[in-house]
């Protein structure tokens, strides 16, 4: 049964930062329901929304005081009820965040378990015996710093993330229980499925665990994470949604059972492909071991399993800055690079139209905490504040985050008043409507891009091979069926280069599909400028 997310192409919304239709300079429900038009002009067929549940906005919205309840800055329930209802309309599904490893400290289960030993709701959460400066272990927090807190009598409880983000005790049935009742609630509603936040890390070692490597080895994927995998399976497998876990940990061998025929989930996000080169604060992708990995999960999971492919997030600096030279050009060569592999694609807002980094001046502009956390961190060991300044705003999260540039308007036609993050100057040039009236925009590539996929099954159906594997600067793979085959060839850097097509591809015939620039035919050694990215088909005699 190939389920209807496996033609698709998903589009994620952090909503803070998509439109503000109130004009309170913060993004909400009612600006992504204005903007359902574009969204369907884009050709996408669900949206992963980012969390709008109720929230103190410590991680903006990944710490959960309610989770049946929307933070009134995107607005009410009753907003949500119509946005999916407009959305279903417009033949756009929606998927939402399922934040479930931890809730924020101001949850009602967390002020509860935090009163005492005895309260029934400690178990709730991750306590050990501890003193205001002994720790019940030396675990290091995502964010920097310890996993443990100090909370009175004579007890620490445990955060992956941030303090004010305690762990759920996975392993308490009450706590699975309310868990599952939320989950069939938000299902029940009519949404289209979830996308799992951190959910390779619910289930952690024993404290006396010893960490021999990995920092993170208490709790990435740990046994035993598969007895809940397989209770969430259950539920999943009542409705006809979607699923896709962010399970860093879960290696591209495992990610196949995980994501098999039956498996816990459709697809997983992989977050390995994230391998920098340069010094801290001057970091670029580097480009072998992008490529490695990507091909790598691309085999693996070729037979069984399923991919969720994606080239930015919420979490991550904008790939036109870190792999591309922030030219339309080198947004549709990595555009034509990724959304042609085999998965699910998944387009963050922005990335369609080559969204940059912004250039931060100081701590002031800068909203991730985690980025305020690493800056302490920095100056602590002694960086200048010049020098942390450069380290921490070169690969922040909050170059993903800036407003939506709709157009060149004050705000980038994000809102009427000043945003809750600074608008990128190049608003100016670098927008929407701009792009929406230019053929060869970027925004016009990512169509053409997601017209060819969803023209056809092939896309989703044929294989992947990797050819011209070592080669530094250029991602090329063929897609293949019985009867179809296809070639992608994108040089990702900033100088040409030559390349040498193994014979058993230059000796065929191809004709051009999509390009970013005038190409030659395909012969044995082809040279290709900066960027150049270019798509053929064989030409077979059953083609004519
Ligand atoms: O942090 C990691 C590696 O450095 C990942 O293993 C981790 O699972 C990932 O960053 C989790 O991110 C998600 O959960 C966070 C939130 O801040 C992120 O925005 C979200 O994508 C806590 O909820
Ligand atoms: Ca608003």
């Amino acid at each position: 049964m190939s389920g209807w997310w496996k033609n698709a192409v998903g589009y994620q919304i952090y909503p803070r930062s998509f439109r503000d239709a109130n004009h309170d300079g913060i993004g909400d429900l009612q600006g992504i329901i204005e903007k359902l038009p574009y969204l369907q002009s884009l050709g996408v067929d669900f949206i992963w929304l980012n969390p709008v549940y109720a929230s103190p906005n410590v991680d903006n919205g990944y710490d959960i005081s309610d989770y049946q309840d929307i933070h009134p800055d995107f607005g009410t329930m009753a907003d949500f009820e119509e946005l999916l209802a407009k959305a279903h309309a417009s033949g756009i599904k929606i998927i939402m965040d399922l934040v479930v490893n931890h809730t924020s400290d101001q949850h009602p289960w967390f002020l509860e378990a935090k009163k005492g030993k005895d309260n029934p709701y400690r178990d709730y959460y991750l306590w050990a015996d501890a003193t205001e400066t002994k720790m019940p272990n030396d675990w290091k927090s995502f964010f920097g710093g310890s996993t443990w807190t100090y909370a009175g009598s004579s007890q620490a409880y445990f955060h992956v993330f941030a303090p004010e983000q305690p762990d759920l005790n996975w392993k308490n049935p009450k706590v699975r229980e309310e868990i599952y009742r939320m989950i069939r609630w938000w299902l029940d509603l009519g949404i289209d499925g979830f996308r799992l936040d951190a959910i390779s890390h619910i289930q952690k070692e024993p404290w006396d665990f010893n960490i021999t490597d990995n920092p993170w080895a208490p709790f990435m994927n740990v046994a035993g994470i598969e007895v809940y995998m397989k209770e969430l399976k259950e539920i999943f497998d009542d409705y006809p949604i979607m699923t896709v876990g962010e399970a860093s940990g879960v290696s591209s061998k495992k990610a196949a059972h995980w994501t098999k025929e039956d498996g816990y989930l459709n697809m997983i996000f992989e977050l390995e492909h994230n391998v920098r080169e340069g010094q801290q604060g001057a970091e670029r992708l580097n480009l072998l071991g992008f490529k490695k990995v990507l091909s790598r999960w691309q085999k693996d999971l070729g037979a069984n399993g399923w991919n969720a492919l994606y080239v930015e997030n919420h979490d991550n600096p904008r790939i036109a800055s870190i792999l591309g030279d922030e030219s339309p050009k080198s947004a549709k060569a990595i555009a034509t690079m990724y959304m042609l592999l085999k998965g699910t694609p998944f387009i963050y807002q922005g990335q369609e139209i080559g969204m940059t980094n912004f250039a931060f001046q100081s701590m002031e502009q800068i909203d991730a905490q985690d980025s305020h956390k690493l800056y302490r961190i920095l100056l602590e060991s002694g960086s200048s504040p010049e020098e942390a300044l450069r380290k921490v705003t070169h690969w922040t999260r909050d170059h993903s985050r800036t407003p939506l540039q709709w157009e060149g308007g004050m705000y980038g036609g994000f809102s009427s008043l000043l945003p809750w993050m600074a608008v990128n100057d190049n608003t100016a040039h670098l927008n929407i409507a701009e792009q929406e009236k230019d053929e060869q925009s970027v925004l016009n590539h990512y169509k053409q891009l997601i017209g060819l996929r969803k023209s056809q099954s092939f896309f989703s159906e044929g294989t992947f091979e990797l050819i011209l594997k070592n080669h530094p600067q250029v991602f090329a793979y063929l897609r293949k069926t019985d009867t179809k085959q296809v070639l992608v060839l994108a040089n990702l850097s900033r100088k040409s280069c030559q390349i040498d097509l193994p014979t058993r591809v230059s000796n065929k015939k191809w004709c051009l599909l999509l390009a970013n620039s005038d190409q030659p035919a395909i012969e044995k050694r082809i040279l290709m400028q900066p960027y150049d990215a270019w798509v053929f088909e064989e030409v077979t005699a059953a083609a004519g």
